[in-house]
């Protein structure tokens, strides 16, 4: 898959210390990286709709995540996917009377210029599920073999669906904690199919679809003809691209249960008890009252605010003003705020000089290796600002530079 032009990201002086963020599964504070090499796994977008507010929300708070290791030295290497092919997207083309392919290449080609103008750092390794089948299939094979999923006769298809027994992994459940009913009802609502007749267990996940009419469909030996299931595409495209076990599984919270608890079985399964030695997750961003989605249409686009002349840095303030794992709400105050900010930012790094930069570098480090607290991270800024605005202490003629490098380099944002 293409991916976008990485930002440049300018070298500080001194280096960050370790970075710590919030466990999903054990609600500790661990260290999310503990080795020189960092690697993450983001889930991608489903492409049939431009990027929205929350998803904008999610990939940039990994995005400081990114920042945060490579400040504190690490090496990174990024992983995500995109769901190029899924029910969404093809019931999204039916009722638009558009090629699902046109849809996924028109709203993916849409997300890159999205990220690159908001300045995320793009991923190492982008896949898309369309090229990608191949391997996906030889793990549903892998499963197949290991006795770990079984084939559900199909009638309205000439071959069979394919689920995974979710029995033979103890460890199932882990990821988000979640008693039987709530399990069931997350996974119907989800694109689960609990009530499936034929599965040994309600919550057996899809791993491959056998064709059905007027579905796309590739061959795949041992399996037939179909496509790959939702949690086996994101378990396989981060084991090939990272391989296992990794340090961070990450996604919105909409994605802890049933895709990241399924991915991750998925995995144990396939690589021999190894998964994301860290689950981490955004809270969901909404809009009128309710999560920002794509299928209910309450969206406020990236795109349509940057054609409007929003500076991208400032929808990226807007967001970096909420702690991530927070559900919140987008309101036009919101970014009103952030514009503010930002034109308060550069009047004051415009002057010669400013107030020691030094305390600024150290707070805002310290702050988003504490679990990503940009907020903490922004008041550090703003007191800089309003001591340089106000003047009349001692200047020092490189401290603009410094604390423009900081918020650049830590935070994504460009002054
Ligand atoms: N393709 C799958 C993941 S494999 C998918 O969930 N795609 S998505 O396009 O629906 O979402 C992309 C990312 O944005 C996911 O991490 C999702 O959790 C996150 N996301 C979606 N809606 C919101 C929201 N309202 N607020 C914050 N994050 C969101
Ligand atoms: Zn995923």
């Amino acid at each position: 898959m293409l991916t976008w032009p990485a930002p440049q990201i300018p070298q500080l002086p001194g280096e960050g210390g370790p970075v710590l963020v919030r466990d999903t599964s054990s609600g500790r504070l661990v260290e999310a990286a503990p080795g020189p090499e960092a690697t993450l796994y983001v889930c991608g977008i489903t492409p049939y709709d431009a990027t929205h507010l929350g998803h904008a929300a999610t990939y940039i708070a990994f995005d400081v995540l990114v920042r945060a290791w490579l400040d504190s030295g690490r090496s990174v290497t990024y992983a995500s996917n995109v769901t190029d092919v899924d029910d969404p997207l093809l019931e999204r083309a039916t009722a638009t009377g558009v090629d699902w392919r046109e849809l996924a290449q028109d709203q993916s080609a849409l997300f890159r210029s999205d990220m690159t103008a908001l300045g995320v750092v793009p991923p190492d390794v982008y896949r898309g599920v369309v090229e990608t089948v191949p391997q996906i299939a030889d793990g549903v094979r892998r499963m197949l073999e290991a006795g770990a999923a079984y084939r559900v006769p199909t009638p309205e298809a000439e071959g069979d669906d394919v689920y995974a027994d979710l029995s033979v992994d103890p460890a199932f459940g882990s990821v988000a904690g979640l008693d039987e009913a709530t399990m069931r009802a997350l996974s119907a609502e989800r694109g689960g199919d609990p009530d499936r007749p034929g599965k040994r267990s309600p919550l057996d996940p899809l791993l491959w679809r056998a064709e059905r009419a007027g579905e796309p469909a590739w061959d795949a030996p041992g399996l037939g003809r179909g496509r790959p299931g939702w949690h086996i595409e994101c378990a396989v495209i981060a084991a090939d691209g990272l391989g296992v076990p990794f340090d961070v599984q990450g996604g919105g919270s909409d994605l802890v249960f049933p895709h990241h608890e399924c991915s991750d079985s998925h995995l144990r399964v396939l690589d021999g008890g190894a998964a994301a030695r860290v689950h981490l997750h955004t809270g969901m961003v909404g809009f009128q009252g309710q999560k920002m989605s794509k299928s209910l249409g309450n969206l406020v686009l990236v795109s349509r605010l940057v054609a409007e002349g929003v500076d991208p840095m400032a929808v990226r303030l807007a967001v970096l003003a909420h702690r991530y794992r927070d559900d919140w709400e987008w309101t036009s105050a919101d970014l009103a705020a952030a514009q503010e900010r930002l034109a308060r930012w550069r009047r004051a790094l415009s002057g010669n000089g400013g107030p020691d930069a030094a305390p600024v570098l150290a707070a805002v480090r310290a702050a988003v290796a504490d679990d990503l607290d940009t907020p903490t991270a922004l008041a550090a800024v703003d007191a800089w600002a309003q001591d340089a605005l106000e003047g009349g202490g001692p200047v020092e003629e490189g401290a603009p530079g410094v604390v423009a490098r900081t918020v650049d380099a830590l935070l994504g944002v460009r002054l």
